[in-house]
């Protein structure tokens, strides 16, 4: 099947269909009969749920349809399996994709390398999931809110954050947005509408919906968009912002990447379900998984889901099935817990990266030598950010102190001074030439 089709919010056996279509059907009638309240008539009158009776006793099978299907436009070696679902960008449009993907490929490898150098504290690669943050970027409105997790770099990069942003963020030199606070990975920035990653999982998800419901009363036609790893979806504030979006009819795509691992632990010891989609149907939320490999279906889902999102006022969820093929963190080494082939395969056999470039390819857009002087180019550009931030100084000491209270505080000032009597102390430790005064 290759439609581009959201489960509705109500998918079951078909005997369970049947009923909910008649129950859809009916559910004004029913609602009129409740106000009759007449007990003669053999209906359900539960406010909870509009239904009708049976007689027959059945368990609904977990398993409502045999595995929801994943939609996708390209197959493995880049050819369009149905023309009515090719989105037909451009040339420049696709290039520009490819460009985007492959360019934070290098910048991965040159942040990953220099954290394992010990240039940078900690890093965390994207490796394998370009197209879900591409598709998705390409999808939207500039002026759309996005809340992310901590693997969604290419998002920001298709908004036009600069590679001297991501890179004055990791060595948090004085040019980084968040003045060096957080960890690396850690972005935000106000002007590309990006609301700054935080650490615990699923915090940006009740949020998210927050947000969306400011936007729906705003009534500005903006989409929120919540990003976040399957294994983020086991917080039981995911179970918060899915409700309470669908309750309060909030214009909100959630963008799940399933990436099978919640660092170590394998999507099969995770959940039971049919992953994180089918859960979308339990909220009330139309619902649908994709191939995240393949950008164009990313892009057409999240296309179709953010016009609707705003148009009709309701949540979507996506989820994107993808191969994180990196290590969970610099703090991570997977080999410990999958094997080199698994990894491989991804790496090899089905990557977002290479499927695009054999559509390119198929169409005389891009060449071997195109590929060799793009991957020159690119790497000179992520290098040369990359020595700029590092010959940077570090933010004034001094910032870390500002920003939460306006008036410094009494308890604050004394841990101020106390601070700068411990760096006096101990001067030969703490070059403060490097630091901006
Ligand atoms: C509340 C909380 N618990 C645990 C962690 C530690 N932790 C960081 S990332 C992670 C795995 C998340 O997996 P997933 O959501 O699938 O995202 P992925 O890393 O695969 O992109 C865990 C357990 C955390 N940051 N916050
Ligand atoms: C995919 O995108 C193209 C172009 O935007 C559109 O013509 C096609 O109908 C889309 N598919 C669906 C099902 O939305
Ligand atoms: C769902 O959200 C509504 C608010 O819109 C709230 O009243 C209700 O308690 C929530 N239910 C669950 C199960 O979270
Ligand atoms: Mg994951």
């Amino acid at each position: 099947m290759l439609c581009l089709l959201f489960l509705g919010p109500f998918f079951a056996t078909a005997t369970m269909r049947l009923l909910i279509n008649n129950a859809c059907i009916q559910s004004f009638q029913v609602l009129q009969l409740q106000q009759t309240f007449d007990s003669s008539l053999e209906k359900p009158q539960f406010p909870g749920a509009s239904a009708e009776f049976v007689d027959q006793l059945e368990f609904i099978q977990p398993n409502v349809i045999s595995g929801i299907p994943v939609y996708r436009v390209m197959d493995r070696q880049g050819n369009i399996i149905n023309p009515s679902q090719d989105p037909q960008l451009s040339k420049e449009t696709v290039l520009n994709f490819y460009q985007k993907m492959t360019m934070l490929n290098t910048m991965d490898r040159i942040l990953y390398e220099s954290q394992r150098q010990g240039r940078i504290s900690f890093y965390m690669t994207n490796y394998g999931e370009e197209g879900t943050h591409i598709g998705s970027a390409a999808a939207l409105d500039p002026n759309d809110l996005v809340f992310g997790q901590y693997r969604e770099a290419g998002v920001l990069m298709y908004r036009g954050f600069p590679l001297d942003h991501f890179m004055a963020q990791c060595y948090a030199n004085a040019d980084d947005l968040g003045k060096g606070r957080q960890m690396p990975v850690h972005y935000g920035s106000k002007d590309l509408n990006f609301v700054t990653i935080s650490s615990p999982l699923a915090t940006q998800i009740p949020q998210a919906a927050g947000a969306a419901y400011a936007v729906k009363r705003e009534n500005t036609n903006r989409a929120v968009i919540c990003y976040f790893g399957e294994g983020a979806a086991s917080e039981g504030d995911a179970h918060a912002g899915f409700n309470f979006s669908a309750t309060l009819e909030c214009p909100l795509i959630f963008f799940c990447r399933n990436n099978g691992y919640a660092i170590s632990t394998p999507t099969n010891e995770q959940y039971r379900g049919d992953g994180i989609a089918a859960r979308g149907p339990g909220y009330g939320m139309l619902s649908i998984r994709v191939d995240g490999n393949d950008v164009f279906a990313v892009y057409n889902a999240t296309k179709e889901a953010r016009r609707r999102a705003v148009a009709e006022n309701q949540p979507f969820l996506i989820e994107a099935m993808t191969y994180r093929i990196g290590h969970h963190s610099t703090s991570d080494d997977s080999s410990a817990y999958r094997s080199v082939d698994e990894v491989n395969y991804w790496d090899k056999q089905d990557h977002p990266i290479s499927r695009l470039r054999h559509y390119m390819t198929a169409r005389g857009w891009w060449s071997e030598d195109d590929e060799r002087s793009w991957r020159k180019q690119s790497r000179k550009t992520v290098m040369e950010a990359f020595e700029r931030a590092e010959r940077r100084l570090k933010p004034n000491p001094e910032l870390l102190f500002t920003d939460v209270y306006q008036e410094m505080i009494p308890s604050l000032n004394k841990q101020r001074e106390s601070l700068w009597r411990h760096v006096q102390q101990y001067k030969e430790n703490y070059p403060l030439d490097l630091y901006e005064k």
